[in-house]
């Protein structure tokens, strides 16, 4: 059996793409470009330089490292401000409690998310505790594809790649599990997430149990 999970934070335990879609779109509408659902999907489980990229070369605009630098720092300041006021029933439904039955029953658990707010929005669920490592956007070098997040997930549980499994809502989160030689649980829609080696719509009424029927266990 293998004794690792790690987890995604947005799109799997909260919907904070809500919350980058407001920041992202007030960013965009400063800089004249057109910002809709569509781009942002766009930027799930992409790094914040790396979606502001994507919305420049949308816009067809092109800036320089700095004024890149100072874009980031302004959406994410719009963005704190949204995720200051998050609430701890914002964790999607099921997701606490399997985080609780997966622990009682022996899995270690590890988040590994791209973002550098992890932590703080983690404390506003209260689901602090409910992890035994988290890797965010802080501690790696490369973002997803690359499976270093993950990679390092794994490492932070004493655990090897292999004894581990991902939870991903996003197809570049489900490309860097691969690349660390783990398999994925793609956590939306299976017409959307086509290479997760199993999908599931959610955690509300997922268990310990169906997790050990998918073909990933
Ligand atoms: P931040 P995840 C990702 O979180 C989001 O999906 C992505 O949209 C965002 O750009 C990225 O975090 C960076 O977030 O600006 O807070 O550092 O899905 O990897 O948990
Ligand atoms: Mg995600």
């Amino acid at each position: 059996m293998r004794r690792g999970l790690i987890f995604d934070l947005d799109g799997v335990l909260t919907d904070t793409a809500k919350y980058h879609y407001l920041a992202w779109k007030e960013t965009a509408d400063g800089l004249g470009i057109a910002f809709d659902e569509k781009i942002n999907e766009r930027l799930k489980g992409v790094s914040r330089r790396e979606s502001l990229n994507i919305i420049l070369e949308s816009g067809g605009a092109a800036l320089t490292g700095a004024q890149k630098e100072a874009l980031c720092e302004r959406k994410n300041a719009l963005y704190l401000q949204y995720i200051q006021q998050m609430k701890q029933d914002e964790a999607l439904p099921g997701a606490r409690e399997f985080l609780e039955e997966a622990r009682a029953c022996g899995y270690l658990t590890a988040l590994g998310s791209a973002s550098k707010n992890a932590v703080f929005i983690l404390e506003k669920l209260l689901l602090t505790d409910s992890f035994d490592a988290v890797i965010d956007g802080n501690h790696v070098t490369h973002a997803k594809p690359h499976p270093e997040v993950f990679q390092k997930g794994a490492e932070a549980l004493g655990l090897s790649c292999g004894d581990c499994i991902v939870f991903e809502d996003s197809t570049a989160g489900i490309e860097a599990a691969h690349r660390a030689g783990m398999p994925a649980v793609g956590v939306g829609s299976p017409a959307a997430l086509t290479e997760a080696d199993a999908v599931i719509s959610g955690f509300r009424d997922f268990t310990v149990r169906k997790l050990q029927e998918l073909p990933v266990s």
